[in-house]
């Protein structure tokens, strides 16, 4: 069969012949089929057994150009392999943290997965003012699993460069390089800002410094092949409830520095946590404990991420009786040197949180935590906080050597005025 983007009907007709769903759905003749999309780039469907609501699936397929625009920025559809690979390999690792697929289709450019329908996006969660009390251990849990077992520290070298060339993603990368690390640095129509903040603050971002800043994390995006990345790990790419955390959409994936889906992911609770200012107070809540549990999750993440991600390393090293820097035992060396690498990593992923806070607020696919504030001058408030705390961390990113002075500037800037 032809490649065709599938409507609810053509859906069906396609559900029908695939046996391995059958078993899941039931009745193929009674299925209750919904497009739910609101994704920059792909179709997502719901599709539920008529009878049965509890027997579902989720499929997604992609589109040959990007959904956000439409058919004049035109993308293969090779995202959807690239998808479904990454789904396979961080499932197999963090089986507890990744959607099982159940059915992939490389022709249709189509994934069948599991149906999180207990679940919510938990930048919406968020948006709301939800608490999740397990949400930093198992953000922190999932990034240490996939981060550390894609990387040298746990691969054969051969194995690893293997991984590297079948996982190149230049077209989403490009995107990455373009939308996160280059056009919301200097004046670019796919940037589109808010009439209501003040061009000095935008030229803020176009200082030299800034711009050096930038350029930096761009080529460490570009060039250091560290491990397999989920590549867009925002709060968007996040499903939740109270007991349970998945992390979804690694159509993105790619070998890159490990610090970048830290980065992106602290990056969103940063964007999250100030603009609570408006949130909550327009929910008529003190906005002040919401914020602080916000704040705990930015320690929380970074801190368990550190911590699982050394416990990983140090106990491969003890189970295979080697390590990265040979067979000689040398603790002091070897604990040093794993230090340093998270500290490199500390830095690169503060690095990527500025660029990413930058685009997220001038940039192309910004999010609704700030676009949501309907007046125009309360929304660039929050978007001038947002950009000096981004500024600040590319440009103090080698000067900070623990989270919780992310959280001190992360302060401050909260009580900028206009
Ligand atoms: C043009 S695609 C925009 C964004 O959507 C995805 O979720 C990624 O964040 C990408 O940068
Ligand atoms: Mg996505």
């Amino acid at each position: 069969m032809t490649y065709q983007a599938l409507t609810p009907d053509t859906l069906a007709d396609y559900l029908r012949q695939v046996p391995a769903l059958q078993t899941l759905l039931g009745d193929m003749d009674a299925l209750d089929i919904v497009e739910v999309g609101d994704g920059n780039l792909n179709l997502v469907y719901f599709v539920s057994s008529r009878s049965q609501p509890a027997r579902s699936v989720v499929v997604k397929q992609a589109l040959p150009y990007l959904r956000l625009v439409g058919e004049g920025w035109p993308l293969t559809r090779h995202r959807a392999d690239r998808e479904a690979n990454a789904l396979q390999h961080f499932g197999a690792l963090c089986p507890q943290h990744v959607p099982e697929v159940f059915h992939a289709d490389s022709a249709q450019s189509l994934i069948a997965m599991q149906h999180l329908r207990e679940h919510i996006i938990l930048r919406k969660g968020l948006i709301e003012g939800f608490t999740y009390p397990a949400l930093a251990e198992h953000l922190s849990s999932y990034m240490a699993q996939t981060l550390f077992h894609g990387s040298d520290l746990y691969l054969s070298a051969a194995a690893k460069k293997t991984a590297v060339a079948a996982t190149t993603n230049t077209e989403l990368c490009r995107i990455t390089e373009d939308l996160i690390f280059t056009f919301p640095f200097e004046d670019h129509p796919t940037n589109a800002t808010n009439p209501a903040l003040p061009r000095a603050a935008i030229e803020r971002l176009h200082q030299p410094a800034v711009r050096l800043a930038a350029a930096q994390m761009k080529w460490a995006f570009m060039n250091r092949a560290e491990t397999l990345l989920h590549g867009d790990l925002h709060t968007g790419s996040v499903m939740v409830n109270q007991l349970e955390t998945y992390v979804i959409d690694p159509e993105f994936a790619y070998y890159g520095p490990i610090g970048f889906d830290v980065g992106l992911l602290l990056a969103n609770f940063l964007t999250a946590y100030l603009s609570q200012d408006w949130h909550r107070v327009q929910a008529g809540q003190n906005p002040a404990l919401f914020q602080a549990w916000l704040l705990d999750q930015v320690i929380g993440v970074w801190e368990g991420f550190a911590e699982k991600f050394t416990a990983l390393w140090a106990a491969h090293d003890a189970a295979t009786g080697t390590s990265f820097m040979g067979s000689k035992r040398d603790e002091r060396s070897q604990v040093l040197f794993r230090m340093e690498f998270l500290q490199q990593v500390f830095r690169d992923a503060l690095g990527f949180a500025g660029c990413e806070l930058v685009r997220r607020t001038l940039g192309l696919a910004k999010v609704a935590e700030i676009t949501a504030i309907p007046d125009a001058a309360a929304r660039a408030l929050i978007e001038v906080r947002t950009l000096r705390l981004a500024e600040a961390l590319l440009l103090q990113r080698d000067e900070l050597m623990f989270i919780t002075e992310v959280i001190d500037l992360a302060e401050e800037c909260r009580t900028l005025t206009l």
